[in-house]
């Protein structure tokens, strides 16, 4: 890594965090160089993989630096609010020393870096193989589902009453693309909770592209969906001009991101709301399901792939982590760790015959709520996110085994604001935070 002059004197290891807007990704963060700064105190300590490790240090400044300073402030303050939401890529670098005994050549010193991105761009790992044509397919087909079916009727209808082949109205276009934005917007949040919101940088930008400028949007309509014949698009034409700008976004917004990031990632962590999206219910979990494979599935591809070569050379391991768990009584903890196995088993046996370990870890950054006795039902005590008043909620009782067809729907859950009394020289309460460090920096 040519950006730090650690990067040469000291073994770096850098680890991909990413998961949807506000699945937990900078507080997770905040938590791991917390952990990591405590090294010493807490569960951290009594991970073996990790005894050699004794002080870590969050390394101020350099570019894109992730703002552990706001993180902090957010969560150590008073009155204690969550990090503020993010909406670009950055890094947390983390130097950590080593116990080595004093006739040991290897080094003394590691470098964690912890690369937090949108997970709405890990999504467009999924257009990068497609041609244009293939994305208008692709999206005809989750359309045709519910709730995207419903939701976006009237989008749907119009893209499909288009002739792809007459002359493009580039006002319409602009319309047309803001609206397709919004509607992947609403799928996204409650109550649909739906992940496959494509193409992602019309949810998130990023610094440096504007959507605008390229304008682009599925066109559903006869020659373009369910039509083997592929025949060109008159120049200037809807198709024309959507395809191009297609395959602007593809090969010079998104496949450049991961050429220039992924080359340097030791191991990747994918934050889900497994929670919210039981909430939401079967079509969330599907839906959830699918983006989770169609993600992970370049990191099965052999290394004569171009994205064989990108994942393959470096990434080992990943963890598919489901947060926000203090939401739930300690036995549901439990079982949301093996709902989640089933959950995802599939995907588990193939990238473990690829020799990839993944492991999906049920995990909270920042516990947020106390378990209560009230009648002999466990139930628990936060406070409410919007305005700090104490709230006391029975959380839902889970199932042991995730049904086959992901028939599960729970109640929605409170939104917890983190605890008072946060202090950056003491272990946060958390979940498992131990175990996942304990995979990622195994050496
Ligand atoms: N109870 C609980 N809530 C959490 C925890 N982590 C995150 N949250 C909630 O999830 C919200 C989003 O958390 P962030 O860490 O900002 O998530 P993000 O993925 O960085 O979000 P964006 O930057 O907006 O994409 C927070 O505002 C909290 O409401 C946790 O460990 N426990
Ligand atoms: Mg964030």
């Amino acid at each position: 890594m040519s950006d730090s002059f650690l990067a040469r004197s000291v073994p770096v290891t850098r680890i991909g965090i990413t998961g949807l807007s506000q699945a937990g990704k900078s507080t997770l963060i905040t938590s791991l160089i917390n952990h990591l700064e405590n090294l010493r105190r807490g569960s951290l300590s009594a991970q073996t993989d990790l005894d050699l490790l004794v002080h870590g240090h969050w390394l101020r400044g350099g570019e894109h630096s992730f703002d552990y300073d706001a993180g902090l402030h957010a969560l150590t303050n008073q009155p204690v609010r969550w990090p503020t939401s993010t909406t670009d890529w950055s890094i947390a670098r983390i130097e950590i020393n080593v116990d080595r005994p004093w006739y040991s050549l290897k080094p003394r010193k590691r470098v964690i870096e912890l690369f937090d991105y949108p997970g709405e761009w890990l999504l467009d790992l999924m257009l990068l193989e497609w041609d244009y044509r293939q994305f208008c397919e692709a999206l005809w087909a989750w359309v045709g589902q519910e709730p995207r079916h419903t939701v976006g009727a009237s989008l749907i209808a119009e893209l499909a009453a288009i002739d792809p082949l007459t002359s493009v109205d580039t006002a319409q276009l602009a319309v047309l693309q803001e609206r397709w934005a919004d509607f992947l917007a609403e799928c996204r949040i409650a109550p649909y909770q739906l992940s496959r919101n494509l193409p992602g940088r019309f949810l998130l930008s990023g610094r440096d592209f504007d959507p605008a400028e390229y304008p682009f949007v599925p066109l559903f309509g006869l020659g373009v969906v369910g039509n083997d014949a592929a025949h060109d698009f008159p120049k200037g034409s809807w198709g024309a001009v959507c395809q191009a700008n297609f395959d602007h976004y593809r090969n010079d917004q998104a496949r450049p991101f991961f050429d220039q990031h992924f080359r340097a990632l030791d191991a990747q962590v994918i934050l889900i709301d497994l929670l919210g999206a039981m909430s939401a219910g079967p079509a969330a979990l599907k839906d959830m399901r699918a983006a989770l494979e169609g993600v992970l599935e370049p990191f099965r591809y052999q290394s004569g792939h171009w994205l064989g070569q990108l994942f393959r050379r470096r990434i080992r391991r990943v963890a598919v982590c489901a947060t926000k768990i203090d939401h739930l009584l300690p036995d549901d903890q439990h079982r949301l760790q093996s709902l989640l196995e089933s959950y995802l088993y599939e995907t588990v046996q193939r990238l473990a015959a690829a020799s990839i370990e993944l492991k999906v870890m049920a995990i909270a950054a920042v516990q947020s709520a106390q378990r209560v006795e009230a009648g002999g039902t466990g139930s628990l005590i936060g406070r409410d996110k919007r305005n700090g008043e104490k709230i006391h909620f029975t959380p839902p009782t889970l199932p042991s085994t995730m049904p086959h067809n992901l028939n599960l729907k729970i109640d929605e859950l409170p939104q917890l604001a983190p605890p008072a009394g946060l202090d950056r020289a003491q272990v946060f309460p958390s979940r498992r935070i131990d175990q996942l460090l304990a995979f990622l920096l195994a050496e």
